[in-house]
């Protein structure tokens, strides 16, 4: 026998008794991120690299959202400079390919983003959709999760009432869906303008610019940004969703530290 002998019952313990764990942790965050696209990842990872807890959830079985490939099926994508100085810092090879033009392998990017996000200890939920959130004294507070596949079950079949989270910050990472501030504004609460018409030049200046808090604890980053705006969209050039969501980060810090709320 190469493998130490284990009973089947001890397998199925160990994984309930971890989850159950890992969601008792997520019950209470620091800040969620709702979306692990670029944009979400690296601002998770600059967060909890400074020690705070953060809860990421997604929706999908994978993380890494629209960072798998760059565009028309071709999984090579490209930034400008500065954002190659993030790559460097992830450790992802590029090359350039005009002047502050840089382009590398999404699949090497997108997997060194996602474990430079576990390891700085983002605690991950992923097959988890964003039903609602949570709101108190014109604050939000946390997000409404549910399992993805329950979610599609028609609701006669699957009547299940969906789960808490709270947190100090939520960061609205869905990208080009805004799924976080959609929910605000079915309850007219803020207006989304919609993504504008494509232009590169501008849009990545413009989402950087605008990244920030929306609503009192809720940040928008990423394509979001352009949803909230109306700002052009910019195709298969991702140095903006890097930079905003390393913004994203910021302006969560300078929430937490602003209102005095202590880091648990
Ligand atoms: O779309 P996505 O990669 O967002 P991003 O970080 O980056 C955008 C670029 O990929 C690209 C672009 C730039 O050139 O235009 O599109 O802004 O990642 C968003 C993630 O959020 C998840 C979704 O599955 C994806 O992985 N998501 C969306 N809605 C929900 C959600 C929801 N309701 N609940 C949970 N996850």
């Amino acid at each position: 026998m190469i493998f130490h002998p284990v009973k089947e019952s001890e397998v199925t313990i160990a994984i309930a008794r971890a989850f159950l764990n890992h969601l008792e942790y997520c019950a209470t965050s620091d800040v969620i991120i709702v979306g692990g696209g670029p944009s979400g990842l690296i601002g998770g990872r600059d967060i909890a690299n400074k020690g705070l807890k953060v809860t990421l959830v997604e929706r999908n079985n994978y993380l890494g959202g629209g960072f798998w490939s760059g565009g028309y099926f071709m999984n090579k994508f490209t930034v400008r400079a500065p954002a190659h100085e993030v790559l460097a810092e992830l450790g992802v090879p590029c090359s350039e390919a005009g002047e502050g033009l840089y382009v590398a392998d999404a699949p090497y990017a997108c997997s060194q983003l996602i474990a430079s996000a576990c390891k700085s200890g983002v605690k991950i939920l992923n097959l988890t959709l964003l039903e609602d959130i949570i709101l108190r004294e014109a604050r939000v507070k946390g997000v409404v999760i549910n399992w993805s596949p329950v979610t599609y079950l028609p609701h006669e079949i699957a009547a299940l009432d969906p789960i808490p989270l709270e947190a100090k910050v939520v960061i609205d990472a869905t990208g080009h869906d805004a799924s976080v501030l959609r929910k605000l504004e079915k309850r007219g609460l803020v207006k989304l303008e919609g993504e504008g018409a494509l232009c590169i030049e501008e849009s990545e200046d413009a989402i950087v610019e605008r990244t920030g808090e929306v609503y009192p604890g809720l940040i928008a980053t990423g394509m979001a940004v352009a949803s909230v705006y109306g700002l052009p969209r910019m195709g298969p050039t991702f140095g903006a969703m890097l930079l905003s969501g390393k913004k994203a980060a910021e302006v969560a810090l300078n929430i937490l530290n602003y209102t005095g709320i202590p880091v648990s």
